[in-house]
């Protein structure tokens, strides 16, 4: 069985490959880079939604129309309490870069309290299986927007990111100890639930 993976984003393919294949050994896990010049220039998902969920199931769709099989694609987005939830699913466009992105919300929260740092990820996965019987599965992860940005290991939003209060970042962090416990690692669980349902023959979920 393969899966294949609708992002584009190098960050969340490591940690999704690490994560599924250790869970679902002699499963093909494939993302874009596999899929070949002329179909990856194909693959175009514009993400329109106001929703975790629409714009993954944007990219699932988009991939599907590409190839067979289950596709899973992940929207992802950072929330911090004290700006309202922003930047939320709008978290890819709230500055140029990723590190732009970290200090934009680094100086909004400039000189607040432990307790006004309150801040969570957000992972929503979207599995297609041929296109078509979408399900949608969450993981979230609350945590403290740390002081500044701090270490170099995973990506976006990890190096402001303290998954408990004063603890060291996501940023500081191995990916194996981001991955036991993270939004996309609960989300992943579920898919792996209901993969290994598929893969095991319990055909109860498929259209
Ligand atoms: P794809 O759409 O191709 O998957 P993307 O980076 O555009 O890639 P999203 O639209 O889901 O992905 O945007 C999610 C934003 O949140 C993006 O800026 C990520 O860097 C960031 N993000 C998501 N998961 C993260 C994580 O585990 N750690 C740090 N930042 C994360």
């Amino acid at each position: 069985m393969t899966i294949h993976l609708a992002t584009e984003n190098a960050g969340k393919i490591r940690e999704m490959k690490a994560i599924l294949s250790a869970a679902l050994p002699g499963i093909d896990i494939k993302s874009m880079a596999d899929l070949g010049a002329e179909a990856r220039a194909q693959y175009s998902a514009e993400e329109t939604g106001t929703t975790y969920a629409e714009n993954a199931l944007i990219k699932a769709r988009a991939l599907s129309q590409l190839v067979d099989g289950v596709v899973i694609a992940d929207d992802s987005g950072f929330e911090v309490e004290q700006l309202g939830g922003d930047p939320g699913v709008y978290s890819a466009r709230y500055a140029e870069t990723d590190v732009a992105r970290c200090a934009k919300i680094i100086s909004s929260l400039a000189g607040k309290p432990t307790e006004q740092r309150r801040a969570k990820f957000i992972a929503c996965i979207a599995i297609l299986t041929n296109g078509k019987n979408p399900v949608f599965v969450f993981g979230r992860k609350h945590g403290f927007v740390a002081e500044a940005a701090r270490g170099e290991s995973g990506f976006g939003y990890d190096p402001i990111f303290c998954p408990e209060a004063g603890s060291k970042t996501w940023g500081e962090m191995p990916a194996e100890e981001k991955n036991a416990d993270s939004h996309r690692r609960r989300a992943l669980d579920l898919v792996i639930q209901y993969l290994a349902g598929v893969v095991k023959g319990n055909t109860q979920y498929l259209p």
